[in-house]
């Protein structure tokens, strides 16, 4: 029997590009010297597509050239790289990888917090340039008696929240929605939550919905000895916003994992010593990333074996929801 066609946008793991080599017949989208006419060529037979965070967004204009597509199978737990209003539309899937990175992105949250708080690349960097042998690392702020803001307590929320528990630190929460089965303080504006913390981790999803959430009204409330931290997307805090309160103490710090347009990083904040930067590595181990390639092909195996996807995103939930009549 002929296999299925399913497109791949840019290149994956090993682990996710021999096992759908295996299983289907793979097009790699990145291999076509014209993408346009190559999906014209073969768009009508694609009826899977494997697509990442990273590989740019899935819209409309895709979306058009493949006009059998069943399902979008995304690698990342965030899904606002695929536009699921056009998905939807259309009645096609779309996956993502939620659970499989809590642990580590939630590691690497508290990590960056430490790291920034303890300013830890900086003592290393005072080490390597042999300044220690002229005098002592200066002392360092400090994760003591701080009160922990967390923007977005969800999944990966919840595991940063749990390993905070461990730290003696107070925890409160901003999301839309109160949660009943939550102790931590519950604040309904983030403006709020800001003004009663000195820490806020950021963790929600991208996207409209959480544009530029984090704007300068919020790092104000954030006081002077505030310190940001954002795992979620470069989009939900106003980066312009930011440079200018790290420029004049309106904020201590910020450690950030993610920008608002990745690989490209503002040479403003390049340039500041006081701060910590990663280049969006929350979920970057070789186990973890396993895994979340494993649900990349697990939904699409799953899908065309009839048994529907593992994990559908909210949006396209599975079974499909009935119909409103009327
Ligand atoms: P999740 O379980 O869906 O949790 C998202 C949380 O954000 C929920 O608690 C939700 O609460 C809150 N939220 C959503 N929209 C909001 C809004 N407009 N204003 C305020 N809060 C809002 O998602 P997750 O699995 O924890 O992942 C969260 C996000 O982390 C991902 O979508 C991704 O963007 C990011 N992430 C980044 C990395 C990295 O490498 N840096 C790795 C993994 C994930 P309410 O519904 O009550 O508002
Ligand atoms: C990955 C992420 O870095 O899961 C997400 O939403 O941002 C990260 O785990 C990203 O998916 C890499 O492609």
């Amino acid at each position: 029997m002929a296999k299925t066609d399913v497109l791949m946008t840019a290149p994956m793991l090993p682990l996710v590009m021999e096992k759908l080599d295996a299983a289907f017949t793979l097009h790699r989208l990145w291999e076509a010297t014209d993408r346009d006419a190559y999906l014209k060529d073969i768009g009508g037979r694609i009826r899977g597509v494997a697509t990442s965070t990273v590989h740019g967004r899935f819209n409309a204009d895709q979306f058009n050239l493949l006009p059998n597509l069943e399902i979008v199978s995304s690698f990342g737990v965030g899904y606002d790289n695929v536009d699921v209003g056009e998905a939807v539309k259309r009645g096609i899937v779309v996956t993502n990888t939620p659970d499989v990175l809590n642990d580590e992105v939630a590691d690497l949250a508290i990590g960056l917090l430490i790291a920034t708080l303890r300013q830890i690349p900086q003592a290393d960097r005072h080490l390597r340039a042999g300044k220690w042998l002229e005098r002592p690392f200066p002392l360092s702020p400090t994760l003591r008696e701080r009160k922990i803001g967390i923007v977005g307590l969800g999944r990966i929320g919840k595991a940063i929240a749990r390993r905070l528990e461990g730290f003696g630190v107070s925890i409160a929460y901003h999301g839309r929605t109160q949660q009943s089965d939550v102790a931590y303080a519950y604040f309904p504006t983030v403006t709020g939550l800001a003004e009663a913390v000195d820490v806020l981790i950021v963790i929600t999803p991208g996207g409209a919905g959480t544009r530029h959430l984090v704007n300068a009204d919020v790092l104000n409330a954030l006081g002077p000895e505030g310190v940001l931290i954002n795992v979620a997307r470069g989009s939900v805090v106003d980066e312009k916003a930011l440079i200018e309160a790290l420029r004049s103490g309106a904020i201590l710090s910020a450690g950030l994992d993610v920008y608002e347009d990745e690989p490209r990083v503002p040479q403003a904040l390049i340039d500041m010593e006081h701060i910590v930067l990663l280049p969006h590595v929350a979920s970057a181990s070789v186990h973890t990333r396993n895994a979340m390639g494993q649900l990349v092909v697990d939904n699409l195996t799953s899908w065309f074996s009839g048994e529907g996807p593992k994990t559908p995103v909210p949006e396209t939930p599975w079974p499909r929801a009935p119909k409103a009549s009327g």
